[in-house]
């Protein structure tokens, strides 16, 4: 169901280039709080820098990278060291696998402690993610919209991304299109978002 933005909105977003689909009820509430409490209290949080003009500023949120040993991930230039699987991590990782029928290899997990936290337009583009990646993105807490740009008409599509949903993107997403999730002045919780993918090593 194309759209822009109409909330609550459910199914796939992007009319063409590629495809972003969203189950805005695939955990319980219950089910989702317990995730939100484990992966809080679970997660190594870190705080990363990137590079922006040249200077290095801290990410506007806390995140950490979980894979087997040998998969180090660069992201926004910088190279993360994995952390083992954790039960909750294993738990939500298994769902979105039976879900999709894919399987997943890494997960970035993301804190956004409040709407000062947020993630820049970019895309999941890398080509240690492969040719058209099939990301798995579970969102636990506070509602936050998720933005789509087309990359070369920059026509924006908009959604809400509820307490236990699960967003999948893949097909040419990442190659025609950018995500992010902005900033909010509103007073709001935290949210975890966790991104499953699958590398090629
Ligand atoms: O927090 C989100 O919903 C998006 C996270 C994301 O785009 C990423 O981890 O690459
Ligand atoms: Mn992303």
């Amino acid at each position: 169901m194309p759209g822009n933005p109409l909330f609550p909105i459910s199914g796939e977003l992007l009319a063409s280039d590629g495809s972003a689909v969203l189950v805005p009820d695939f955990f319980s509430s219950s089910e989702a709080d317990n995730h939100f409490k484990d992966l809080l209290a679970k997660t190594p949080w870190e705080q990363h820098s990137l590079s922006m003009f040249g200077k290095q500023v801290l990410e506007p949120r806390l995140s950490a990278w979980h894979a087997e040993a040998e998969l180090a991930y660069t992201y926004s230039g910088q190279p993360r060291t994995p952390h083992p699987w954790n039960d909750p991590l294993t738990a939500v990782r298994m769902a979105c696998e039976a879900h999709t029928g894919h399987l997943f290899n890494g997960a970035l997990v993301n804190l956004y402690r409040s709407g000062a936290d947020a993630m820049g337009w970019h895309s999941d583009d890398e080509p240690i993610n492969g040719i058209n990646p099939v990301i798995a993105s579970v969102s636990l807490g506070a509602e936050r919209r998720f933005d789509l740009r087309h990359k070369r008409t920059h026509e924006v599509v908009s959604a809400v991304l509820p307490h236990g949903s699960l967003l999948v993107m893949s097909g040419a997403c990442q190659t025609n299109w950018h995500h992010r999730i902005a900033k909010t002045t509103r007073e709001i919780e935290p949210r975890i978002n966790v991104t499953f993918r699958f590398l090629c090593c």
